[in-house]
């Protein structure tokens, strides 16, 4: 990575919170150099052609080891920069950085099935590094719907606006604000190497659908889930409900590795 520290530094996160508040997300360009991004595609190109070329999905950096997404959430630099954004955008103390890290590579028809699905994340704030992005027909951008909703109080509501947006009235008008170029929507066009950040919890967001052919890969690092104390949620019973209200769960027939 070039000048890391450096870049971390240079960032200003409250000019960054101000952004994502404003635009709906923010980047920071150039975020991971060519050598490690490449390296981050030959990991993301041998483990598709031992999946034979399905798509396949890891949670958890257990599997990463020996690329940038390894070692990222373990950077003090790029952690404090994530903490630093929260804090500035909610005026909330983050806690001590835990982040819930994937690695989605989406291809061919089970790629397809798990876009355009809309959904609130649990953490406050998404950071997301695109490791292959194509280059022609559908590019696979991120749609934004920014800042549709406070942090609820409770855990109990904000399951409810989940359970909402995850009903097809809600994913069909919103995947009508895709199809008719509707201004509100938000497309954040992605470059490999580039660092952007949305606030996952507050955005109704999803990415377009790619060619079938394509590949489309991201890394995304999560911060800060402001229901982890919710002693409701420790006693939610089936991981089934769960999937119901959370689309990005459901990755059917897709691969999961922890
Ligand atoms: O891959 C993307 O562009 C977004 C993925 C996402 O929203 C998520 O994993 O929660
Ligand atoms: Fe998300």
């Amino acid at each position: 990575m070039i000048n890391l520290a450096m870049t971390e530094s240079a960032c200003d996160p409250v000019k960054i919170a101000a952004e994502i508040d404003a635009a709906g997300f923010a980047v920071v360009e150039n975020y991971v150099d060519l050598a490690e991004l490449t390296q981050a595609r030959s990991f993301v190109d041998a483990v598709l052609k031992k999946n034979d070329g399905q798509c396949l999905i890891f949670r958890g950096p257990s599997e990463l080891a020996g690329t940038f997404m390894y070692d990222l959430p373990k950077r003090p630099g790029f952690v404090k920069l994530c903490c630093d954004i929260y804090e500035a955008g909610t005026g909330r103390q983050a806690p001590n950085g835990d982040c819930y890290q994937v690695l989605r590579c989406l291809c061919g028809p089970k790629g397809q099935m798990n876009s355009m699905r809309f959904h609130f994340d649990t953490y406050a704030l998404a950071a997301l590094v695109p490791i292959a992005i194509p280059a022609e027909g559908k590019t696979g951008d991120l749609l934004l719907l920014p800042n549709v909703r406070n942090i609820r109080a409770f855990y109990t509501r904000s399951l409810i606006d989940k359970a909402i947006l995850a009903s097809p009235i809600r994913q069909g008008y919103l995947k009508r604000l895709y199809e008719t170029h509707d201004e509100r929507l938000v497309r954040v066009k992605m470059v490999p190497g580039n660092l952007y950040f949305f606030w996952g919890y507050k955005s109704a967001h999803t990415n377009e659908a790619c060619n079938i052919g394509a590949l489309r890969c991201t890394a995304l690092f999560h911060y800060v889930d402001p229901h982890a104390a919710s002693v409701v949620r420790s006693i939610m019973p089936t991981s089934r409900l769960k999937n119901i209200i959370n689309p990005t769960r459901i990755m059917k027939g897709v691969s999961v590795y922890r």
